[in-house]
């Protein structure tokens, strides 16, 4: 038997699983559907691999990943994970370095559970780019973006399956545009609450929706308001999920772009440990 130490949690709906213990880097690929997926899992779900940092000033290192395959960085994923280290008693309030894949990311555990994390480095890559029947920006946020707001869509939860079905039809079409760095796909309208500044539907590289606003969604989406001015440094931004979770962006200016920090709140929803049996047919997950 393979036995997996877990935690999982959920950051404004958006679940995430932290590995502790029992899987090298290396053996990653191997035993990523078995984490994520049915039968211990569902797609929505994203790992966190935990892993030794490199660089000795951080706290920890991270591997996100998801049914598909790794992403760069995860903002729903790292604030999960600060929860879930608090849990653990391994951090307490105050500032935690955590390196990812795609650079360290700084991540504040306030006082009353809030975290806020200060993203890498995000900027547009290109504006008004046009795909097949929409025009949106390339951004980069610590993942791929697509940002969208001509689809002419209700962003609402009833309209789930139109919206995942026009997302994928968009991502084709910007992968035939040229850019086939872009995995995720971000549709925007005005918010439902009043408080908020936008609403969110962002389709995810395995074909699910994320339900929380997703923070390198987010940290994209305030690279573009910087970009075309719309947006001060320091000037909070709130961005509502599909779900109506919300995580608060705000950014400072650099030379190249900018660095987001983007604020939210993850609750612990389970610790386990999951069994891989190599009797059972289904070991390595149903995918
Ligand atoms: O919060 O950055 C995020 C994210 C990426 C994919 C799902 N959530």
């Amino acid at each position: 038997m393979t036995r997996i130490p877990i935690i999982d949690s959920h950051t404004g709906g958006e679940p995430t699983r932290v590995v502790l213990s029992g899987i090298s880097p290396d053996q990653l690929e191997t035993y990523r559907r078995a984490i994520i997926c049915e039968p211990r899992g569902h797609e929505v779900i994203v790992g966190a691999l935990l892993v030794e940092p490199q660089d000795p000033s951080c706290a920890a290192g991270v591997i996100f990943f998801n049914n598909v395959g790794l992403l760069g960085m995860c903002g729903h994923g790292m604030i999960g994970l600060i929860i879930t280290l608090k849990h653990l008693n391994r951090i307490t309030a105050g500032e935690h370095r955590i390196e990812t894949p795609v650079g360290i990311v700084t991540a504040t555990l306030h006082a009353d559970d809030r975290v806020s994390i200060r993203n890498v480095p995000s900027y547009r890559k290109a504006k008004s780019v046009r795909a097949g029947n929409v025009t949106g920006d390339i951004a980069w946020g610590g993942n791929w973006f697509f940002l969208v707001s001509d689809h002419g869509l209700d962003l609402t939860l009833q309209n789930i399956p139109q919206l995942t079905q026009a997302s994928l039809n968009i991502r084709k079409a910007v992968h035939t545009a040229g850019y086939p760095e872009v995995d995720h796909i971000e549709l925007f309208a005005p918010p439902q609450r009043p408080a908020n500044h936008s609403r969110n539907f962002v389709l995810c590289p395995g074909g699910e929706y994320d339900r929380s606003p997703c923070g390198t969604g987010t940290s994209a989406k305030l690279a573009c308001l910087a970009a075309d001015q719309k947006l001060a440094p320091g000037q909070p931004w709130r961005q509502e999920s599909i779900l109506g979770s919300v995580f608060e962006g705000t950014y400072e200016s650099t030379d190249n772009g900018i660095i987001p920090t983007i604020t939210g709140q993850a609750f612990i929803t389970a610790e386990s440990t999951l069994i891989l049996d190599p009797a059972d047919p289904f070991q390595m997950g149903i995918s």
